[in-house]
């Protein structure tokens, strides 16, 4: 199966003979050709790495070349809208736009589950972490990597008490990256700490064997704390516990990545808490790879208002340092896990490093006798003091015990309001034990004792060569488990949209297939609440259903809500049956003005008859709004009303290459009737052949025009490049004609 940039990724043939695929590589991969500088169009960049084979550039990229600069950092976009399939699709456009480390999140608190599940059952707000749903992903990224030519991290979870199960699965499907840090297990999901330390060692040590890179849990004390910025003592506590247990099972710190979050956001002084603190955190790991992730804590619907925030966080990261640069997506405060927020969030930290590129060479971080510097050594030395009273008083379960994390007190103040946890209480409880003397496990990259020597030393290292190899050396050792449930599952929910599967049919879509979502944007002139319910109404009389106002914004209290709605159609249109006219013609600008600097042309322009109508023809000539001047071509603007007789002999006069005329009064068709006067009278004067002859307006259609005796009309919507552009092609055609 080979990718084409104009075909779509087919997903059924993406699941045939799924069962036998064997992912092509393992292991994270940093972004290539990080720290030198770089030529790209007609600028040097000093913050890129390699280019990609394809991709899609920003929309602005057409000003200077279409380039496409990826940044230093790995980009994380987060999808995982609960059908795997459609999230499939999102990846490779995430990927054409830059992102290289794609996050599924599992559906909701699948920590909870205590084995692995099978299948590709439909999930909410995340994905059902199932083999055939990793595998099927991985295979796509196989293919979209080949196509941008970058290798991609596919990343999910290792949590919950099925946590070293998860990691063994992620070993053997090759994913890159992944969460493992027992704190979270503890603190959120109430697993005991005892087995969650013990599993993690599991896990990580499984991670370690295919090089997975790990990202912690800490940033979840931030998300979760009443005033995220009071717990910036404890997170870096959080780091080191997960960051050097981690270098104890044996885990390079090159692999480990500490999860940050800028934890403060506008209105709040974000700059002064958040960079002191991030500033902090790389004094004190500086071994370690920092995943800045976007602040989500303080997000509202409001896609503008997270926007900023998140450049504010991409500043942040780009005064200190990322490694991965996780946008997550900027919608979590309205739950519309949509493709087009992907999209945007990958863009906007793209286009941000794109813009701060080499900031660091211009400006330094004040550091001495600063704010910034005694800021930076009081968050230590309070995160070193919690550190200090955790050991004081018997380590990190008995801190836990007491109360000491997620305290909405800034250390050393407490409020008594921290997550509790006991020893001996939570989810599996109970269930560790300590290995018998006998104890034998024939697998590959295992924790703690094992007495395999009994059988050689040989086997001390690598004890599954006892029988040939595990599932991780041995993949055919793994057993497949396609579905279980009859009606939950992937080929169900494909046969339901397959009209709208390589055929003519086309729905508008959002997250999956044929979901039919559209988003309304409007303005009401009235109070927030009538616009709420305001909007439903017009919604359904514009036959949408399933309405639901996602942003309301007050513009002023009593004159007017922006609404920002989605809504269902449940039509289909057929593609074939659109009528879609010729693409305008259009030479690129280079192309344009290469040509008449070679061979320099003049035209005339006027409005005709009386017509005192000048602004069209002035935006197509002037210079200010792209018009034809920039190109170079000579223009005499004769003004308004001018008669078709005066306006030739001009012509004449100057020897222009074209004519240019206007109108924007069409009753009577008076717009057509001086058109044919025009040509008339260019025919008498014997240079209708030598000149072409152009009508503009916005009553004016190409086919009356021509049918008019005019060499081109140009209607509404008209730009200066595109007269240009016919211009330039009909003087090579009359030079070929001669
Ligand atoms: C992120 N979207 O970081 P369940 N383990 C760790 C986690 O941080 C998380 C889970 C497991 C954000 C935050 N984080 C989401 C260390 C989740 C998830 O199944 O939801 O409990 O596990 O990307």
């Amino acid at each position: 199966m080979e990718l084409k940039p104009n075909e779509k990724l087919n997903i059924k043939e993406l699941l045939k003979d799924i069962e036998n695929y064997r992912p092509k590589r393992r292991g994270w991969h940093w972004r290539e050709g990080v720290g030198e500088k770089r030529q790209i169009g007609k600028f040097e960049y000093y913050d890129t790495s390699e280019n990609l084979k394809q991709s899609q550039p920003l929309p602005a990229s057409k000003y200077f070349e279409n380039i496409d600069p990826q940044p230093q950092p790995v980009i994380t976009t987060e999808i995982a809208s609960g059908r795997f399939e459609d999230d499939i699709r999102r990846m490779r456009m995430a990927a054409w736009h830059g992102a290289d480390h794609l996050m599924v999140i599992r559906t909701a608190g699948q920590s909870h589950f205590e084995s692995l599940i099978e299948g590709t059952p439909q999930g909410v707000g995340g994905i059902p972490i199932s083999r055939k749903q990793v595998r099927a992903q991985r295979k796509a990224l196989d293919l979209i990597e080949e196509e941008v030519g970058r290798p991609i991290n596919y990343h999910s979870y290792v949590s919950g008490v099925a946590g070293p199960e998860i990691a063994v699965m992620f070993a053997e499907e090759g994913v890159n990256g992944a969460h493992q840090d027992p704190q979270y297990n503890v603190l959120y999901r109430n697993i005991n700490m005892i087995r969650s330390f013990v599993d993690a060692a599991e896990a990580k040590k499984v991670m370690t064997w295919a090089d997975i890179a790990q990202i912690d849990g800490a940033h979840n004390a931030n998300a979760t704390a009443r005033e995220a910025w009071k717990v910036m003592p404890e997170l870096m506590v959080q780091h080191a516990i997960n960051s050097i247990f981690s270098v104890k099972v044996g885990m390079k710190k090159g692999n480990i990545c500490l999860s940050t979050v800028p934890p403060t956001a506008p209105p709040a002084p974000s700059m002064r808490l958040d960079l002191p603190y991030a500033v902090a955190l790389r004094d004190l790991f500086k071994e370690y790879r920092m995943r800045a992730q976007q602040n989500t804590k303080y997000m509202e619907s409001s896609a503008r208002e997270a926007t900023v925030t998140h450049v504010l966080n991409l500043l942040i990261s780009q005064l200190t340092s990322a490694d991965i640069q996780s946008t997550i997506t900027p919608d979590e405060g309205r739950n519309v896990p949509w493709h087009i927020y992907n999209i945007e969030a990958t863009d906007t930290a793209k286009q941000v490093f794109n813009g701060l590129d080499g900031l660091m060479s211009m400006v330094q971080l004040k550091r001495n006798d600063s704010e910034l510097g005694d800021m930076v050594r009081e968050l230590k030395e309070r995160a070193i003091l919690f550190m200090e009273e955790m050991l004081e008083i018997g380590g990190y379960f008995k801190a836990v015990q007491e109360g000491f994390f997620v305290d909405s007190g800034y250390y050393p103040e407490r409020n008594g309001d921290g997550i509790v946890r006991k020893i001996d209480g939570g989810v599996g409880e109970g269930t560790v034990y300590e290995r018998d003397q006998d104890y034998m496990a024939p697998v590959t990259a295992h924790f703690g004792y094992n007495n395999v020597a009994q059988y050689g030393e040989e086997y001390v290292e690598n004890p599954s060569k006892l029988i040939g190899g595990s599932t991780l050396e041995d993949p055919d050792k793994i057993i497949f488990i396609d579905e279980l449930d009859e009606s939950d599952n992937v080929n169900v929910r494909l046969e339901e949209v397959k009209d709208l599967i390589g055929t003519t049919k086309l729905k508008p879509e959002m997250e999956w297939l044929g979901d039919g979502i559209i988003l309304l944007t409007m303005f009401l002139p009235t109070d927030v609440r009538t616009a709420e319910f305001a909007a439903l109404e017009i919604a359904k009389k514009m036959n949408l259903h399933d309405c639901e106002v996602i942003h309301k914004e007050i513009m002023q209290e009593a004159e007017g809500t922006r609404i920002e709605l989605k809504g269902k159609v449940d039509f289909s249109i057929d593609t074939s049956e659109l009528v879609i006219p010729p693409k305008p013609e259009e030479m690129s600008d280079d192309q344009i003005r290469e040509d008449i600097e070679e061979k320099p042309m003049r035209v005339v322009a006027a409005t005709v008859g009386e017509d005192e109508h000048s602004v069209g023809i002035r935006e197509i000539i002037d210079i200010k709004h792209g018009g034809i001047e920039k190109y170079g071509i000579e223009c005499h603007i004769l003004g308004t009303s001018v008669s078709v007789e005066k306006l030739v002999d001009a012509a004449i006069e100057i020897n222009a290459d074209a004519i240019l005329t206007s109108t924007i009064i069409s009753h009577d068709d008076i717009h057509y009737k001086n058109m044919k006067k025009l040509h008339q009278y260019a025919i008498e004067r014997g240079v209708r052949d030598k000149m072409i002859f152009i009508a503009g307006g916005t009553q004016v259609s190409n086919e009356m025009a021509v049918a008019n005796g005019m060499d081109a009309g140009f209607g509404r919507g008209t730009k200066g490049s595109h007269v240009a552009t016919f211009l330039v092609k009909k003087r090579r055609e009359m030079a070929n004609e001669d």
